[in-house]
């Protein structure tokens, strides 16, 4: 048994787990286990046999003693007691059910053995003949709702999210580089432009391997990596494939010299590169994936980066994230692209949950990991008692949380001014490493109290309006009643705006990408309303939400809104997310000035307060 079967095995047994509701964790160490387990490079059977040393498995990061033993039954016996349990009630193709709206566990399990519906096909058809409405709970309205699901869902199911591309992008390139003398990977297309999903990973290589006369070594390297699923094409520079999800990746192996042209021209967008090769073609010269050619003798102009195509072009260099023929080239001729804001640039993260609510971690492990990221000042914002799954909080757990947010961010201000505390930590740590732009941290971190309240179907808030006056942060959001009328939902919005408490509106349009439309508000007269009464707009870094959009984004700020970006972290480690949601944000043309998170945490207040 090969590693790639092994691991589809592995992941199998995930989605079954996953369909019989079982437990969050295990699911994740069986995925966690096949990602392992295709990363390998040797051949994970021939360690799995009975005379082999029990140890050698263990090492594998993500591969414990319980995940061994399956592994040893998969190779012997091909399959493993729990995966036969489990296939007993459930088939795994039955775990893209559980990618459409309003389907959980049960309604899936309901629907297999009530209908012996397994796939979406299946689905579809007994949606369209009308059979579910002989189910309990499931009507007209279900069906008609489940339909739109799945159309939506057709529609969408060949894309992928940033970042899942992003992490596959990571696991091939590390396997990638194992090969001697390849020195640089970039991933370039959609991905390197930052959108919020991609279609297929272009990764673009390049090192003394990838000359013309050794190359071939490398991409016979690149054509057996162990987690290519099946391998589409294999040229003399050029090696597709897919993986196991279906994701199509295309590595090309370039001679450095040709590097930056390649770059320039499969980072795209294809509209882009039209505009650019019309400008080029103007200046009697010509652009290919090869380089920029003066047309009369084939002389090479610029070829090895991309800057120096650019400048050639009489262009300043364009920053991947611009290039959707959107106005850059005009701009980079006039010299009036913006600065665009970096990860640097944000000094607070207004949005973020503790174990009070739905999150992972507490207040003051939350503060910790945000001092360790450079940041100044958090706001905890926990969910309010609408949202009941999460354990929302009344006014009066609102307010004691509140008193609780203040004593954690006194007791840093307490360890600061003493000298010691995590903020000092990390400035000694950075000097030790010698690590650039070091600088002695001048006020305490502050741990802002706050809260992210409900918007409720009429538009008024979960929470009393005393217990909001008392909180430093209030984000509102829309977490019910996605599918009401548009006229009913802007009206709504515009209610939650109204209100005086309110300073930041939380992942305005609701859309979940690749999965979720927006709400059907009316922008036109959302953003206007939300600049005129000074409230903020939030772009949530969320991969899974990033919203606003970017071109909503760059729509509200032409609107003149304020904008915040906050990452909506539910555990420390995603206040990483923030990185995401900096992309978009250089999608839609800002500047750390467009953002009122970039101002140190006094001027950030000021910013917030309603006119
Ligand atoms: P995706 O994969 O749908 O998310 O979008 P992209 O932009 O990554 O598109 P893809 O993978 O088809 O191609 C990557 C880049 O390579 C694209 O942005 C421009 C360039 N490219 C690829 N094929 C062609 C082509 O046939 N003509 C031109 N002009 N450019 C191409
Ligand atoms: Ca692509
Ligand atoms: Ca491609
Ligand atoms: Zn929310």
């Amino acid at each position: 048994m090969d590693n790639i079967t092994l691991a589809r095995l592995l992941d199998e047994t995930a989605a079954l787990l996953e369909i019989d509701a079982g437990d969050p964790f295990r699911i994740r160490s069986y995925r966690r286990a096949a990602e392992a387990v295709e990363q390998q490079t040797t051949q994970l059977a021939t360690l799995a046999t009975v005379d082999a040393d029990p140890k050698a498995l263990l090492a594998i990061p993500g591969i414990g003693k319980g995940m061994a033993a399956n592994i040893r039954d998969l190779v012997a016996t091909g399959t493993m007691p729990l995966r036969e349990e489990l296939l007993q009630r459930y088939k795994p193709t039955m775990l893209e059910l559980l990618r459409l709206p309003g389907m959980g566990p049960k309604t899936v399990a309901m629907l297999y053995s009530a209908l012996s519906i397994s796939d979406i096909d299946a689905l579809e058809e007994a949606a369209k003949r009308g059979d579910l409405l002989t189910l309990p709970r499931m009507g007209q309205k279900f069906t008609d709702k489940l339909l739109k699901g799945i159309e939506d869902y057709r529609k969408n199911s060949s894309r992928f999210r940033i970042d899942v591309a992003r992490e596959h992008a990571e696991r091939i390139s590390e396997l990638i580089r194992l090969f001697p003398g390849i020195e640089t990977i970039t991933p370039a297309g959609s991905l390197r432009r930052g959108r919020e999903s991609v279609g297929d990973l272009d990764l673009l290589v390049t090192g003394p391997a990838c000359e013309p006369d050794v190359v071939a070594a490398a991409v016979e390297h690149v054509a057996s990596l162990p987690l290519i699923d099946k391998l589409l094409a294999k040229g003399q520079n050029k090696v597709s494939f897919t993986l196991r999800n279906n994701l199509q990746v295309d590595v090309r192996l370039l001679p450095r010299a040709s590097y930056g042209a390649a770059l320039q021209y499969f980072t795209g967008s294809k509209m882009h590169n039209v505009a650019l090769r019309q400008r080029a073609i103007k200046r009697g010269l010509t652009l290919s994936e090869y380089a920029l050619l003066r047309l009369e003798d084939n002389v090479v102009v610029a070829s090895a980066t991309e800057q120096e195509i650019y400048n050639a072009l009489d262009l300043d260099y364009i920053p991947p994230e611009l290039r959707e023929n959107r106005g850059e080239i005009e701009a980079a001729a006039n010299h009036t692209l913006p600065t665009l804001i970096v990860r640097g640039d944000v000094r607070g993260d207004l949005h973020m949950h503790t174990t009070e609510s739905d999150g992972n971690n507490s207040i003051r492990e939350m503060a910790e990991a945000a001092i360790a990221r450079g940041l100044e000042y958090i706001a905890i914002t926990d969910h309010s008692k609408n949202l009941a799954m999460t354990h929302g909080m009344d006014d009066e757990r609102t307010l004691a949380h509140a008193r609780r947010i203040r004593e954690v961010s006194d007791e840093l201000a307490r360890e600061f001014a003493a000298g010691r505390g995590p903020q000092w930590e990390r400035y000694e740590e950075r000097l030790r490493n010698n690590e650039p732009d070091i600088q002695k941290p001048a006020i305490p971190f502050r741990i802002l109290a706050g809260i992210e309240v409900d918007i409720l179907l009429d538009g008024s808030l979960d929470l009393a309006d005393e217990t909001l006056a008392q909180l430093d942060i209030v984000v509102a959001s829309v977490h019910s009643g996605f599918n009401q009328p548009g006229e009913e939902m802007t009206a709504r919005m515009l209610r939650a705006v109204e209100n005086p408490h309110v300073h930041i509106l939380g992942h305005p349009t609701g859309r979940k990408v690749l999965q979720r439309e927006p709400y059907k508000i009316d922008l036109a007269q959302m953003l206007p309303a939300a600049a005129r009464f000074g409230v903020a707009v939030e772009h949530n870094a969320s991969p899974a939400r990033l919203d606003l959009s970017d071109l909503h984004l760059r729509l509200a700020k032409e609107h003149g809104c304020k904008l915040v970006v906050n990452t909506d972290a539910h555990a420390t480690n995603e206040l990483d997310q923030i990185d995401y949601g900096i992309v978009q944000l250089r999608r839609a043309w800002l500047s750390a000035a467009d953002l009122l998170n970039t101002r140190p945490v006094d001027e950030l207040l000021i910013s917030l307060r309603r006119a």
